[in-house]
């Protein structure tokens, strides 16, 4: 996997699970700003193993001009057993992007680490992979990366940068952060 994402946040860490992993105000801004749309999220919901599920349907913008203009996807996340509230959360999320090319070749696994640092710090890491369900062709498998990579990094870098103004919303003229 590729290491797309790890900083201290000067947000709890429950709170940071809060703004990432629930149908939060921040997600749905998030979402306006990347232009996905028609977002539909399952509850948090426990299974046999005792992790817990859910499951996002929505509709991505893609400005690619080789692929179109957009795409429906489904993301299906595990918050896993092992994760502590406000101390330690591992959550893996799939992401199916259904109406792009080759899309019955692939899809995105990121996993998404959230650390305590302290009362009100917190470390945020997602590692992302694209994997295979089928062996494409050398010359798709490799076009299917590249577009992966590109997109993938464009929409971490832009969570960073609106995490960071979150950040700097919650914690000003605060005085006590
Ligand atoms: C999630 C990975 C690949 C996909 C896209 C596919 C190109 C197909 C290549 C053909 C469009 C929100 C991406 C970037 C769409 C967006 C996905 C997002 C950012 C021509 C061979 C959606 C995280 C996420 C994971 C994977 C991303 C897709 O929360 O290039």
């Amino acid at each position: 996997g590729r290491l797309y994402l790890n900083k201290v946040f000067h947000i709890s860490a429950n709170k940071m699970f809060e703004m990432l992993f629930t149908d939060s105000s921040f997600t749905r801004r998030f979402m306006n700003v990347r232009k996905i749309t028609n977002a539909s999220f399952t509850s948090w919901q426990k299974d046999a193993s005792g992790n817990m599920k859910r499951s996002l349907n929505y509709t991505i913008t893609i400005s690619n001009p080789l692929i179109g203009k957009f795409s429906t996807a489904t993301e299906n996340q595990t918050l896993y057993k092992e994760s502590r509230d406000g101390q330690y959360y591992l959550v893996d999320s799939e992401v199916y992007t259904h109406d792009v090319p080759y899309h019955d070749y692939f899809y995105t696994q990121n996993r998404y680490y959230i650390i305590s640092n302290s009362k009100r710090k917190c470390r945020l890491r997602v590692y992302t992979d694209v994997k295979y369900k089928k062996q494409p062709w050398g010359l798709v498998k490799s076009f299917i990366t590249k577009n992966s990579w590109s997109g993938i990094e464009d929409y971490f870098r832009e969570l960073e940068a609106e995490l960071l103004e979150e950040e700097a919303e919650m914690n000003q003229g605060g005085g006590d952060n």
